[in-house]
């Protein structure tokens, strides 16, 4: 099934746009132009997004549980449906593409049902088959993001699904980061053994990114107060439901930085590599939700953050995910289809951004 007018549309409304720093820090960056394009329209609630090989998305929709085909010049083509059956914040959510799908061809997905929240892999086309299923589900806080380490193994954020006390019972797995190998199996190097528990104490990971240096940062909504960046190592404990924010003294690992939810609430989040992006090389962007923006973060070689800037903010609404394409591009998709937003008759959107220093080739 195609959506002609994304084809027809596509390519269009490339804006020039001045990024003002909204930064307090001394340390922020100059302006710089940044150009925004629409890769895609008229989606409804994208949630996931993973590249394939050859450039092309695989993008997930919450409700429908479509997954769809994206290319670059804006067509859309549905491959599969996947069986999710979610409610509110439920559905199907995380995508990601197997580090060897050049020889296996396998893509995983994340996705509720109306008994648990479960992990899948499959070869486009075929039935998907569970790796890890019993993950507690609600009609919110389900967590959802998956993605591949730079070890190859899987790492999947999950919720606490408001039973709040989960996230710190290391035998349960909402409000977990879990840590699986592909097809499924316990690492044996895992903190817990035999355990699926990577870190925990979580209230709603829904971004998982690797910096240069290979070290894991994930995005967790917070509550009431403060949104999350932590900083993820084996085995921590992050202190949910106990604390939220900054709070808690040496008790639990303390975020990098927090957000208010009014100025955030973050979901996908992505640190660019490859110079494609000079200024931004290293950066953390996140997509955020109620925030309507995306966040732009740096850092000095001791990981202390040296800047915190706004961009986009309350241009395109909602903000669920952001990715890196392999042009060195970043995608960014809209969600103000998902219950909560404003949408225009274009959204939802795939978002593209480059700057006028961008490397890689253009359209
Ligand atoms: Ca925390």
């Amino acid at each position: 099934m195609c959506y002609h007018r994304s084809i027809a549309t596509a390519i269009v409304a490339t804006i020039l746009l001045i990024v003002t720093s909204a930064c307090s820090s001394p340390a922020a960056k100059p302006s710089l132009q940044l150009k925004v394009s629409v890769v895609a329209r008229g989606l409804e609630a994208p949630w996931g997004l993973a590249f394939l090989p050859d450039g092309r998305a695989l993008v997930s929709e919450r409700d429908s549980g479509k997954l769809l085909v994206v290319t670059s010049s804006g067509h859309i083509e549905e491959v599969q449906r996947i069986p999710a059956r979610g409610s509110g914040e439920g559905g199907l959510l995380g995508v990601a593409r197997s580090p060897n799908y050049a020889t296996d061809g396998f893509v995983y997905a994340y996705f509720s049902t109306p008994e648990d929240n479960r992990v899948v892999r499959f070869r486009l086309g075929e039935e998907p088959q569970p790796i890890l299923t019993g993950i507690p589900v609600s009609s919110v806080h389900n967590g959802g993001r998956i993605a591949f380490g730079p070890d190859g193994m899987l790492y999947i954020g999950t919720g606490d699904a408001t039973n709040r006390g989960a996230a710190q019972d290391r035998n349960s797995l909402a409000g977990k980061i879990l840590r699986l190998m592909p097809d499924g199996g316990v690492p044996t190097d895992n903190p817990f053994p035999n355990n699926p528990v990577y870190s925990y104490g979580h209230r709603n990971v829904q971004g998982l990114t690797w910096d240069a240096k290979g070290q894991l940062y994930a995005t967790e909504f917070g509550q009431n107060a403060f949104d999350e960046v932590n900083r993820i190592v084996a085995g921590g404990n992050y202190g949910w439901p106990e604390v939220e924010g900054n709070a808690g003294g040496d008790h639990y690992i303390k975020p990098v930085t927090v957000f208010s939810t009014a100025e955030a609430s973050t979901s996908g989040a992505v640190f660019l590599h490859g110079g494609a992006i000079p200024q931004w090389e290293g950066n953390l962007l996140i997509a955020g939700l109620r925030g309507e923006r995306l966040w732009r973060l740096s850092f000095d070689s001791t990981g202390a953050i040296t800047a915190r800037e706004q961009l986009l903010q309350g241009q395109y609404g909602r903000l669920r995910h952001v990715v890196q394409a392999p042009d060195g591009s970043v995608w960014v998709l809209t969600s103000n289809r998902d219950g909560r937003g404003t949408p225009s008759p274009d959204d939802d959107r795939i978002l593209r951004l480059v700057t006028d220093d961008y490397r890689g080739a253009d359209r």
